[in-house]
């Protein structure tokens, strides 16, 4: 385990980049797979607060999210992964106290999408935010929500819920709450219907407001790269076909984020072509039928694993 001396003493390094991730949650998976994918090799040992990555000057730090953005703005940590909710209430938070709010957003990422939403017990009616005047709210995000009502000019009140949020109109200590949802399934299953989205959110990579040490920037702007490298690799497809080539210009104009495509003669058949080309946007079924209703066949789809430049 590592001591809070160790943890004092790798603050002060000047090489090693620190990140902060969250330890066990619905954002870890995702970034682990994303430092993967990038080529991270970080020792496995998950119990430990921080790691260390085997191939790179770079050092993990596994805390709680809602921890990460005052680490970073505190500059504890060099950068930091996390959702933009818990970023933009921690900011509010730590302003209603005075302390100090700098940091910088370096990469939204492909992860952690979620709404916040405000959800009412479904047999009632909506009438529009003012249906909530006077009512009591249970939230983990106060700051976020009062934002929103302040600004519509309803005053509610606020019961602060770290965690089972969604149960607390049933257990009739709120009238109403305001929660993350993704596909709705914990509300339905509560009895509650969302009325309506005040915040959208995912997981984004903040900085330090500092200039970072030459040696961590020079990490710092080569990981920049390969995330960016991973995402769009994600969204990519590789795709082949052949195709007649009176159909071409139709065949390009429909295949979407496509760059530039290579066109290769095919063997003993002077109509047809071998088309290859990398599309930087997702790829639908009906595309695939257009371009076989246009002549395409063999068309094969295949997913990209890296991507530079
Ligand atoms: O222990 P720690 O404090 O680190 O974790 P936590 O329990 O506070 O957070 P965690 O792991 O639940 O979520 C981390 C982050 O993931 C959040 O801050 C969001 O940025 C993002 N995220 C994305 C979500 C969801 N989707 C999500 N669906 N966070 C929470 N939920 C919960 C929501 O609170 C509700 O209980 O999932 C339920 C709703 O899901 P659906 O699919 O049924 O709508
Ligand atoms: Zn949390």
């Amino acid at each position: 385990m590592t001591t809070c001396n160790q943890m004092t003493t790798q603050g002060k390094d000047k090489t090693r980049l620190r990140i902060a991730i969250q330890k066990s949650g619905r954002l870890t998976e995702d970034t682990l797979k994303l430092f993967r994918s990038s080529g991270i090799k970080i020792t496995s040992n998950k119990d430990h607060l921080l790691s260390h990555a085997e191939n790179l000057p770079l050092d993990v730090l596994r805390v709680r999210d809602d921890d990460i953005p005052g680490l970073v703005m505190d500059r504890v940590v060099d950068w930091g992964i996390v959702g933009q909710n818990v970023l933009e209430e921690t900011t509010m938070q730590r302003d209603s106290e005075g302390l100090y709010t700098g940091y910088n957003e370096v990469l939204k990422l492909n992860f952690g999408d979620c709404r916040l939403s405000v959800a009412i017990p479904t047999e009632q009616e909506w009438q529009g935010l003012s249906s909530l005047e006077g009512k009591k709210i249970a939230t983990t995000y106060p700051h976020l929500l009062k934002r929103v009502l302040k600004k519509n000019g309803i005053s509610f009140k606020a019961v602060l819920l770290t965690g089972s949020v969604e149960v607390a109109p049933r257990a009739g200590l709120a009238d109403a709450i305001c929660d993350l949802v993704c596909t709705g399934a914990t509300l339905q299953s509560n009895g509650l219907k969302e009325v309506e989205t005040i915040f959208e959110s995912k997981a984004v990579l903040i900085s330090r407001d500092q200039e970072l040490y030459p040696e961590k920037k020079k990490t710092a702007d080569l990981l920049i790269e390969r995330f960016k490298g991973v995402m769009s690799a994600a969204e990519s497809r590789y795709i082949m076909m052949n195709a007649p080539k009176n159909r071409l210009e139709e065949i390009r104009a429909i295949l979407p984020g496509a760059e530039n495509p290579s066109i290769i003669e095919l063997e003993g058949n002077k109509e047809r072509v071998a088309l290859h080309v990398v599309s930087r946007e997702k790829l639908f079924w009906e595309t695939l039928e257009q371009l076989k209703s246009l002549g395409a066949t063999s068309i094969l789809v295949v997913p990209i694993e890296k991507m530079l430049g």
